[in-house]
């Protein structure tokens, strides 16, 4: 779901509430019943109709929690384990298989209609150091045994397997691990024939980095699966994680090779799409990286094999980025505060998304709301909410069109309202402000202070700069601003989800109460 509604004036009603619900009462969403469908269409609906999933990964630790699983749950109609299939948790100790972790993920694309791509059999990395110490005539077994205990396990609950996953170097050669010492790289073909023995329904992949695009590795991809195809080795698929990032380009001519691999009778899949950047992000980075979504996508849906695309998490929040490359982030197509960037509009408009509201307005508007409180004071009788705005997208926006709302509650005493700017680098002559009911009341919010503008245009990565907005009852009477919708103690500027903006009266950034 988009966390921005498209639809003017109406109230949010399915995944979008149950979001504003759990971002307000923590319900718990977890394990809970499937999330009603999405006023707008999810991102799994569109790739559906285009004979697509889209899906995400995920992880134990993100499970609990509820904001993030009720987007899972909702938007997306397959999901990955991160971490939790991988050898290091399912047979940390020879023999010893732990599948819980596992378990809570495929329990979790059950209840929600997803199918789950088991990642991953055979990876030199998050390996138990035990495997690297057998002496090389027992890692055949040991990895055959693994192989056979863990699919066998999953059978019927993942749909895919990767059963070996990053077999090459950068430059095409194979990668040492302590499987092509024992084995040579005859390893690939006894570890899809193990999987396949183990689980016959699933689909077998090979899966790597860095052969999104034609060259070295993805020709040394293609020569091995050519190879193993010939000799009759069961075989689905190849994984292009699509680890992308913004400075080093796209891949080169990445339909192309999908397209190639696809000519070998073989399934595409995009396994772990990110496009990172050097932080801080930009409007120009943030337009490249919705570019970036947008060709994979495209790519994908031009090549008939490609069946599906998930990304490597949907938000920020718990993205692998920035503990491995310090100083890169932003790679996911939702910030840290699970709000939509402009890649969300582009993945929704290559997998052929349709203004939902037909009205158009709005279209393409990338603002987003900055607060803080101006107001160390939330019990006296006045609210001083500092608002901004910035633009996010790579055209100007008209601000007469633009209108911003903070969400309180008027306690009791007079129901009339004054409202003030007090300072703005526009001008306050610029900014309107009025009060009005929310009806009916939310938590935190039967009345809103919305400001507009009389004129002025926001530039591509432009900020209003600071509006100082200020209102009291007409009686004076005091407030109670600690439980109101829209108010945080944020003394410095942040994105806020819970302060709304619209265009042409149609929600384009925030969360209504
Ligand atoms: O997302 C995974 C992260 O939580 C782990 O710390 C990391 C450790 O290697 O693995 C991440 O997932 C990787 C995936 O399994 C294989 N392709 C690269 C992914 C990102 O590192």
């Amino acid at each position: 779901m988009d966390l921005v509604m498209r639809r003017s004036g109406g109230r949010l009603a399915g995944p979008c509430a149950l979001l504003a619900g759990a971002l307000a009462l923590g319900t718990a969403l977890l394990g809970g019943p499937a999330v009603a469908a999405s006023p707008e269409t999810t991102l799994h609906e569109l790739a559906s109709a285009q004979g697509r999933y889209f899906g995400s990964a995920t992880d134990n630790s993100e499970l609990t929690d509820t904001a993030y699983t009720a987007v899972l749950g909702s938007e997306f109609g397959q999901i990955t384990p991160g971490n939790s299939m991988k050898w290091d948790t399912t047979e940390p100790v020879q023999g010893q298989f732990k599948f819980a972790k596992g378990d809570v993920i495929t329990d979790f694309g059950r209840q929600h209609g997803q199918s789950v791509r088991g990642h991953t059999l055979v990876w030199h990395s998050q390996l138990p150091s035990w495997v690297g110490a057998l002496p090389p005539e027992q890692v055949e077994p040991a990895m055959v045994n693994h192989i056979t205990e863990v699919a066998t396990h999953y059978r019927g609950a993942v749909t895919a397997w990767d059963v070996v996953n990053e077999p090459f170097n950068e430059d095409g050669t194979y990668r040492t691990s302590p499987f092509h010492t024992a084995m040579g790289s005859d390893y690939i073909a006894t570890a899809l024939r193990a999987a396949h023995a183990a689980d016959p329904e699933a689909k077998l992949y090979l899966n790597d980095y860095n052969i999104e695009g034609l060259g070295a590795k993805s020709d040394a991809m293609y020569a091995l699966v050519t190879e193993l195809l010939a000799e009759g080795v069961p075989l689905d698929g190849v994984g292009m994680q699509a680890h992308l990032a913004v400075q080093y380009g796209f891949p080169y001519e990445m339909r192309a090779n999908m397209q190639r691999f696809a000519d070998l009778g073989l399934d595409v899949a995009v396994t772990e799409l990110d496009v990172r950047m050097q932080l801080p992000a930009d409007a120009t980075k943030l337009a490249t990286q919705s570019s970036y979504y947008q060709r994979v996508v495209e790519a994908c849906l031009a090549v008939e094999r490609c069946v599906g695309v998930t990304v490597w998490d949907w938000t920020d929040k718990y993205s692998w980025v920035p503990s491995t490359f310090p100083g890169q982030g932003a790679a996911n197509l939702y910030d840290e505060n699970l709000l939509p960037k402009p890649a969300l509009a582009a993945v929704r408009t290559a997998l052929g998304a349709e203004d939902d509201d037909g009205e158009g307005e709005g279209d393409g508007a990338t603002l987003k709301a900055q607060y803080r409180t101006n107001d160390s004071a939330t019990g006296d009788n006045q609210i001083k909410p500092g608002l901004q705005l910035v633009n996010t997208g790579s055209t100007a926006v008209s601000l007469q069109d633009v209108t911003v709302r903070y969400w309180f509650t008027g306690e009791n005493g007079a129901s009339t309202y004054s409202t003030w700017c007090d300072w703005s680098p526009l001008g306050c002559s610029a900014v309107t402000s009025r009060v009005a009911a929310w009806n009916p009341a939310a938590a935190g919010a039967d009345h809103y202070l919305e400001a507009g503008f009389r004129s002025g245009s926001l530039a591509p990565g432009a900020s209003t700069g600071e509006i100082q907005l200020r209102l009291n009852k007409t009686d004076w009477s005091r407030f109670d601003e600690s439980d109101d919708y829209s108010h945080s103690g944020a003394t410095s500027y942040a994105d806020a989800a819970k302060v709304a903006v619209y265009v042409g009266g149609e929600l384009v950034w925030g969360i209504e109460p």
